[in-house]
């Protein structure tokens, strides 16, 4: 059985994240990955240095053609770049007969600060949402306010039309810990915290390993556990295999 999975998002060529990172996660974890940029960047472990949006029309071609020949059992959208380009993807969404959980990792700004997307190419996207996997920047800017985790938590509960992940990793002291509400229950996930310097992706990778376990038919709060296990698994390996210059080293799948 052969399990494919789509990514839309932002192409890294180092391979630390975007849909760079979606691919090599989702063959680590023996899922099909099928990858269609929104945008071009130029980075590195040093950072973002450019950025590139193609035409929304292109990006909506791309997925057009993957959705009519292999359908995916599970859809990840990163980086959307624009509201057009994330209205383009919903349409396309809404166009396609089949069905299959959409993971969105709301990505706004790259670890450098660079601006990567807009609330409104969110918005676009959560009525195709089943899970949302905000970090606490991203959770107080869809929210609107900058607030303590728990505050968070009840915010996105209230309004949030999907279940979520509010990832800890933004958060202070030796433990972080993410939260999933699926719907009816809050649970958690501990993880010790790493030191920076190989860490660039690791949003991506949650992302894209919970939506490649949810092809495989995983439930979501399994799908997340597994996912979360191989994060820490891919931060581990690249703490003792640094590669790059910069401050943002990326992961080992
Ligand atoms: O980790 C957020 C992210 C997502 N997608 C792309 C990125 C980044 C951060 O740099 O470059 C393409």
């Amino acid at each position: 059985m052969r399990y494919p999975v789509l990514f839309i998002g932002g192409s890294d060529p180092s391979g630390g994240a975007g849909i760079q990172a979606d691919i090599k996660t989702c063959q680590a974890l023996d899922g099909y990955a099928m990858a269609l940029p929104t945008a071009l960047t130029v980075q590195s472990s040093q950072g973002v240095q450019a950025l590139e949006l193609l035409p929304p029309s292109l990006v909506a071609a791309q997925l057009r053609a993957v959705l009519a020949d292999i359908p995916p059992l599970a859809i990840k959208v990163g980086m959307l770049g624009s509201p057009a380009i994330a209205q383009a993807v919903a349409a396309e969404l809404e166009a396609w007969q089949g069905q299959a959980p959409l993971v969105l990792d709301p990505v706004l700004s790259a670890s450098s600060g660079l601006r990567l997307g807009a609330l409104e190419a969110i918005a676009a996207l959560l009525p195709h949402c089943s899970l949302l996997t905000p970090n606490l920047p991203e959770a107080g800017a869809l929210l609107a306010q900058s607030l303590e985790p728990k505050a968070l938590l009840e915010g996105l509960k209230a309004s949030l039309p999907c279940a979520f992940l509010l990832k800890g990793g933004h958060g202070q002291g030796a433990l972080l810990t993410d939260w999933l509400w699926d719907g009816k229950r809050l649970s958690s996930l501990t993880a010790r915290r790493q030191p920076d310097g190989q860490l660039h992706g690791t949003g991506c990778t949650l992302a894209a390993a919970i939506a490649t376990e949810l092809a495989k038919g995983k439930p979501l709060a399994m799908a997340v556990l597994l996912a979360h296990q191989y994060l820490q698994g891919a931060i581990a390996r690249a703490a003792r295999a640094p590669l790059g210059k910069g401050p943002h080293g990326p992961l080992w799948h």
